[in-house]
């Protein structure tokens, strides 16, 4: 049986579902609300010792990180392999999938978000700033996890509130976005005839960059790109892992209470 551990909107965890419906794979989930902190919760922190989502549980194995689950699952269910044959095309696969796990995705969102959304991502790792002594207090057992939890919160929270650190990381976008149109000239999908891992990952995160108002940087200047963001969207997969991924509303309130109420 395949257990995800994922949280709704989180970007690592719609690669991994988009992976589950592109394999028509059976799959039970365990949706975590990362803004009441379940993520950090001891019981968690000792299957996935970074405190993130996804974790993947399989045959009595746990696996974290997307980019190592994404390839695990290929691996273990070959029907609709999503790795090309070619060794070629896997060594390009691969450096599709490293470029985009190389981008800050991560201060991209929580930096460029306005509104009440931006507000409450911003606050929450700030919480999650206050959170990490009391835990490491509270759970001997687990220092060493949450102290490099911590020093990563700390980085994470100093660049997201430094609007001039997030302008540099976005400055970085368009001439990823090049890349990408300069090999959709050439082939339909990132590695060629065939929808890859690497059109799993960069389905999500192009996604994501739409939902943060960037595809300005594609709609007309990028044809490309734009046919193949299309193309990725028209996958019956888009639908199950990306548009079905709302949060639940007792999450979201729950969520809510717990950002106003702290710190
Ligand atoms: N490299 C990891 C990154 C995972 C990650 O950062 N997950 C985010 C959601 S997309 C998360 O759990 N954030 C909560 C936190 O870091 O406290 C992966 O690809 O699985």
């Amino acid at each position: 049986m395949l257990e995800l551990y994922y949280a709704s909107g989180s970007l690592c965890s719609q690669k991994v579902k988009l992976v589950l419906a592109e394999k028509n794979l059976d799959w039970t989930g365990h949706l975590l609300n990362l803004l009441t902190f379940e993520n950090l919760q001891p019981a968690y922190m000792k299957l996935n010792p970074k405190g993130v989502v996804p974790t993947l549980g399989h045959a009595g194995q746990v696996i974290t990180d997307s980019a190592v689950i994404i390839q695990y699952l290929d691996e273990q269910f070959p029907h609709f392999p999503l790795t090309p044959t070619a060794l070629e095309s896997q060594a390009k696969m691969q450096r599709w999938i490293d470029l985009q796990n190389q981008f800050p995705m991560r201060e991209v969102m929580y930096g460029n978000y306005r509104g009440l959304d931006g507000w409450v991502l911003r606050r929450s790792v700030r919480i999650k700033q206050k959170l990490l002594p009391q835990l490491i207090q509270t759970h001997p057992d687990l220092r060493t996890q949450y102290a490099a939890k911590l020093a990563d919160v700390k980085q994470w929270n100093a660049t997201v509130q430094d609007r001039q650190a997030i302008a540099r990381i976005n400055e970085k976008i368009e001439p990823m976005l090049t890349q990408l149109e300069t090999q959709l000239v050439q082939t339909e999908w990132l590695c060629g005839t065939t929808y890859s891992l690497a059109d799993v990952v960069w389905t999500a995160v192009l996604n994501r960059l739409e939902e943060l108002k960037f595809d300005s940087l594609w709609a007309d200047t990028r044809p490309r790109l734009n046919a193949y963001i299309n193309r990725l969207k028209a996958r019956p997969s888009f639908k199950a892992a990306i548009q079905a991924d709302a949060m639940p509303l007792p999450m979201l309130l729950a969520g809510l209470r717990r950002t106003l109420l702290s710190l």
